[in-house]
């Protein structure tokens, strides 16, 4: 067994998809340059993968291979006696004029390849089998070191994966990984390391490592977002504004700046939840996200856009600016009944004396509490769910659009947590004081934040078996963890 980091090569014909490799092996949007056109990369470049601060691996980018079939006539013609060794026909023409001139970008793929342990030689699997592959494996071959094709882009329709596996077969490479740089499926980095070990018995243990501690990652990465979730959820359930009862005006100018505080509060959990998975802001804000103006195109409060995600519009039944909102009675962070709007109802409820409750009473007298209907709660648990799942599957080198999905949302009332969130004010973190104008919250009751953090690890729990799933199956908001993947999975 060795001790030193595992040397990994990514190499291949130019454009296909090698440093879009680099970039979702080591979950790093901003690595080297990813385009469409060849020749990106003009020279090698490096990044560890690391274990708890420990680099365990070093993975090398290098150019595209762009003129294999005059090198290998280059080395043919060098090589003169036929049965010399192959490695020194390579370590001799890496010496000559030719690697810093004519063939200088294949010359640096070389050297890296012999300082390496394994080489990745990634394929575009849309193309034909075609002179230059068969050429850059001779030539990959003759550096004698293993050698595991990828076969990319598989999750296009042209993959012509079991012509590339059959030809891969004939010239003795059987163990043959399949990716997409784009869209990860759970188990292809897992498989990519597998093949990996079956050719480097000496890193076995470096490889199982990796391979376990990706799956930590991911468990972890799952755990972190179900949490970020549910902290928006109980702010959001929480949330409050206290307003003048009849005066319609300010209910109407406070539903406005409720509707804002929530749609600001989304932004922060979409923020969170890409700097958690590793995915640039700028990635995905306008141009990626469905997002104009820092705004969601799809609006929580609309009630067509409830109804897209299976929810309905719920009980404020309010249309316009109050759509999507309720009015309580005041009775700080209490919502009760009209029948129930006594001082002595309050009392009961607060626990507080007749006369403490009488004094609150009057105090709220006049006031009604604004506050968020059960709908727009269900819409942001859903969405979120969405982008989480969309993001554990989102490769980070994709360079296109996280468009989102309408998952059904097959839960029709909060959850039991969100229902506790319901009646606590102090659980909202929510600065609903930010502008002057702004009404402000009355909270009067105090709480344990451990009521509140009880009630975060309860609905994290609910909401993390849903996040795996694939973006097709409805949300279920329940905790079952029924269609967990059998093998260790992560993307
Ligand atoms: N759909 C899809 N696109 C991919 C995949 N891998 C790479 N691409 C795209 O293919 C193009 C080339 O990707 P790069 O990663 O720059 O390719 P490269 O091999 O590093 O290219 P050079 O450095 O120029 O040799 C980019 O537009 C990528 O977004 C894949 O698996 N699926
Ligand atoms: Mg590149």
């Amino acid at each position: 067994m060795s001790d030193r980091p595992l040397i990994i090569a990514v190499v291949g014909h130019t454009n296909t998809g090698k440093t879009s490799l680099m970039r979702t092996l080591t979950h790093d949007a901003s690595f080297g340059e990813v385009s469409d056109r060849p020749a990106v990369t003009r020279d090698v470049a490096g990044i560890a993968l690391m274990i708890e601060d420990h680099p365990v691996a070093e993975l090398y980018d290098t150019p595209g291979l762009e003129d294999s079939i005059a090198l290998l006539d280059h080395l043919h013609n060098q090589r003169g006696d036929h049965r010399r060794d192959n490695v020194e026909v390579i370590r001799d023409f890496l010496q000559t004029n030719e690697a810093g001139t004519s063939f200088s970008q294949e010359a640096k793929v070389l050297r890296q390849v012999l300082k390496s342990d394994v080489a990745l030689y990634v394929i575009d699997a849309r193309d034909r089998v075609l002179g230059k592959h068969r050429d850059e494996l001779e030539i990959l071959r003759m550096c004698g070191r293993p050698v595991v094709p990828v076969l990319n882009f598989i999750a296009s329709a042209d993959a012509q994966t079991s012509l590339w596996r059959d030809h891969l077969s004939r010239l003795g490479l059987h163990a043959v990984a399949e990716f997409d740089t784009v869209v990860v499926d759970e188990l292809s980095e897992q498989h990519l390391f597998e093949k990996m070990r079956t050719l480097l018995d000496e890193h076995r243990n470096t490889i199982d490592r990796l391979i376990d501690d990706r799956h930590e990652q991911r468990r972890m990465l799952i755990a972190s977002s179900a949490r970020v979730i549910a902290e928006l959820l109980v702010d959001i359930a929480a949330l409050r504004l206290l307003v003048p009862r009849d005066d319609k005006a300010r209910l109407r100018e406070s539903g406005e700046r409720l509707r804002d505080l929530v749609r600001e509060r989304e932004q922060r959990c979409v923020r969170d939840l890409l700097e958690l998975h590793r995915f640039h802001p700028d990635d995905c804000t306008a141009d990626t996200l469905p997002i104009e103006d820092g705004r969601w195109k799809f609006d929580p409060f609309d009630p067509e856009v409830l109804q897209q995600f299976g929810i309905r519009a719920g009980s404020g039944a309010a249309a316009g600016a109050m759509a999507g909102l309720a009015v309580d009675l005041a009775v700080g962070g209490m919502s009760l009944g009209a029948a129930a709007a006594t001082g002595a109802a309050i009392g009961a409820v607060l626990g507080g004396g007749q006369s403490h409750a009488r004094r609150l009473f009057h105090r709220m007298r006049g006031l009604a509490e604004l506050r968020v209907d059960d709908g727009p709660v269900l819409l942001l648990a859903a969405r979120q769910i969405d982008l989480v799942r969309a993001l554990l599957r989102r490769g980070h080198a994709s360079q296109s659009r996280v468009t989102l999905e309408t998952p059904e949302m097959k839960v029709r009332t909060l959850p039991k947590p969100l229902r506790r969130a319901r009646m606590q004010t102090n659980w909202c973190s929510i600065d609903t004081e930010s502008s002057s104008n702004s009404p402000r919250p009355l909270s009067f009751r105090s709480t344990s934040p451990r009521g509140r953090d009880a009630a975060l690890d309860e609905l994290s729990g609910l909401i993390e078996p849903d996040l795996p799933r694939s973006r097709s199956q409805p949300i279920t908001l329940d905790g079952h963890v029924s269609d967990r993947p059998s093998g260790k999975s992560f993307g």
